[in-house]
């Protein structure tokens, strides 16, 4: 009797991969499965979860093992630790490789052409381009997928960002969109569909995880302005939470944010959120999102100043420091209408997220065109309506926005969204301003507005960097009356001056 093959390899079993290989045999698919550290093999071969598969899910102890149980093509799928960007031009030959490179050039004597590699992990999307190109050279496909949605996500359905090799798609598409969430009214439209070529489908994904940068200090602005400028409790933060995620603002994150607000601390009298340290960690995606926008040149403001605002909270002892030493409002509350106040924290809320997701997809736009990618971002929309950590109900109509015009230059464009931001404005102006008089930081509201008002200015004061630019560098300018002429350059010193 033949020896049985399995429809697909995963190696790498910690959180994620362990999930994701649960949920795949859950959908029916024979799965093999491969650790560096061989004991996790059999470790996680040994619990009762995995034992109750029984013959769908087998375990490897090397790469060679992993292959020859694998049906051909192959589809091998790592799980494993990502880096940063590497130079590494010749794959097999880098000496330092990271973890997902040294895997590859260990496999590619193993594999024959046609078999697919798809890396899962929190890859930086240069490296997904390289490596696409590379292997194909060899012609092995090679997938770069983002997953979101955490350990449950991969459990139960995550929401999946594939981009790479197009001939390898329509090999892994039915296990791909099996596993991943589903949404629609039927729940049947999975949150998973081909993003695009080489490193399309990370760079969704990092702006998938920029994008839940701006979204958690939002939300952590508003917090922060209801506890301090009214005074609220968490049992109050709680109520309002509640209530917001039943409006527009549903969302996986504004619902364990009211439910974070009832935690007790295991330890002591309070609540859990009262007792940890305010310094913020990063593991890099939205670092990388916000220097991929500069250098794009596209004003991704939102999560370049939630990335600032991690960094300043976690300068926490040069922060009590200065606490002692730099004066300003401190413990002042809001003189006004308390609910209406919580009302229009809302609104300043929601009108800052959509500044958040326009500059998300600006940036996504863009970067299609640098790297020569095709991208729907209708579909990517859809694709985060479910299953991710940025899942929300507002998705729908960027969706809806994007299906109107799939060439809409901003979403503040969209008549859905202008009317929403406009209508917010009253209250969002009147939350910065509180904020500003009471000296009480909303990073995420404020860079927000200040996107908002900068963009709907016909004119901006960049005449005046011109002009310092040409008057010390004869960086030369163009004239507002002189359109299709130029550059100038003015003699700064020797003009005539009024
Ligand atoms: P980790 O990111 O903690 O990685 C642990 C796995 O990587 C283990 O299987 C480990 O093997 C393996 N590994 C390491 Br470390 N170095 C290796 C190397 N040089 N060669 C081969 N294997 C190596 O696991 P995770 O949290 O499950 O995440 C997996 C991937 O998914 C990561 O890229 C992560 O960024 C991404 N991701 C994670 C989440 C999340 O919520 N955790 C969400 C979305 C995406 P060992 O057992 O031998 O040490």
């Amino acid at each position: 009797m033949s020896e049985k093959k399995y429809d697909i390899g995963l190696m790498g079993l910690a959180v994620m991969g362990q999930n994701l290989v649960l949920n795949m045999v859950d959908h029916g698919f024979d799965v093999a499965v491969f650790n560096r550290t061989t004991s996790k093999v059999d470790d996680f071969l040994a619990t009762e979860e995995a034992r109750s598969k029984g013959d769908k899910l087998t375990g490897a102890h090397s790469l060679a093992e992993l292959v020859s149980k694998l049906k051909s093509p192959r589809k091998i799928m790592l799980m494993i630790k990502s880096k940063d960007a590497v130079p590494a031009p010749e794959l097999a030959l880098y000496p330092d490789a990271a973890a997902v490179d040294a895997v590859i050039a260990e496999l590619i004597p193993l594999l024959d052409k046609g078999d697919v590699i798809i890396d899962g992990g929190n890859t930086q999307f240069k490296d997904t381009e390289r490596r696409t190109k590379y292997l194909a050279n060899l012609g092995i496909r090679y997938i770069g997928t983002g997953v979101s949605g955490g350990e449950e996500g991969a459990r139960r359905g995550p929401s999946m960002m594939p981009g790479g090799d197009p001939e390898a798609w329509p090999l892994v598409k039915p296990i791909f969109q099996a596993i991943s969430a589903k949404v629609g009214p039927n729940k049947d439209v999975p949150c998973c569909d081909w993003i695009g070529a080489r490193g399309a489908g990370h760079y969704v994904k990092m702006v998938h995880n920029g994008v839940e940068y701006g979204d958690m200090q939002l939300i952590s602005d508003a917090y922060w302005i209801l506890k301090n400028a009214l005074g609220l409790s968490n049992a109050d933060l709680y109520k309002i939470f509640a209530e917001w995620n039943e409006t527009e603002l549903d969302s996986y994150l504004i619902e364990i944010t009211r439910d974070i607000f009832t935690v007790e601390d295991p330890e002591s009298d309070g609540e859990l959120v009262d007792k940890i340290l305010d310094a913020a960690g990063a593991k890099g995606t939205g670092k990388w999102m916000s220097q991929l926008a500069l250098d794009l040149g596209v004003p991704s403001t939102l999560v370049t100043e939630a990335v600032y605002a991690r960094a300043i909270s976690s300068m926490k002892s040069q922060r009590v420091n200065a606490s002692a030493v730099l004066s300003g409002p401190v413990g002042a509350k809001y003189q006004g209408d308390k609910a209406e106040f919580i009302a229009q924290v809302k609104q300043a809320l929601y009108a800052s997220k959509i500044c958040s997701y326009a500059q998300g997809f600006v940036q996504m736009q863009a970067a299609a065109k640098e790297y020569d990618w095709s991208l729907d971002c209708g579909k990517i929309a859809l694709l985060w309506r479910g299953g991710c950590i940025i899942r929300a109900v507002f998705l729908e109509r960027i969706k809806e926005a994007f299906d109107k015009n799939p060439n809409l230059e901003n979403l503040l464009l969209d008549p859905y969204f202008k009317n929403a931001v406009e209508s917010a404005q009253p209250a969002w102006r009147n939350v910065v301003k509180t904020a500003v008089e009471l000296g009480i930081p909303t990073p995420g509201f404020t860079t927000a507005l200040t996107y908002f008002d900068s963009y709907r200015s016909a004119n901006l004061p960049a005449n005046l960097i011109q002009a310092q630019r040409d008057y010390f560098g004869a960086h030369t300018y163009f004239r507002v009356d002189k359109p299709g002429e130029g550059p100038f350059h003015t003699d700064w010193i020797n003009v005539k001056k009024s």
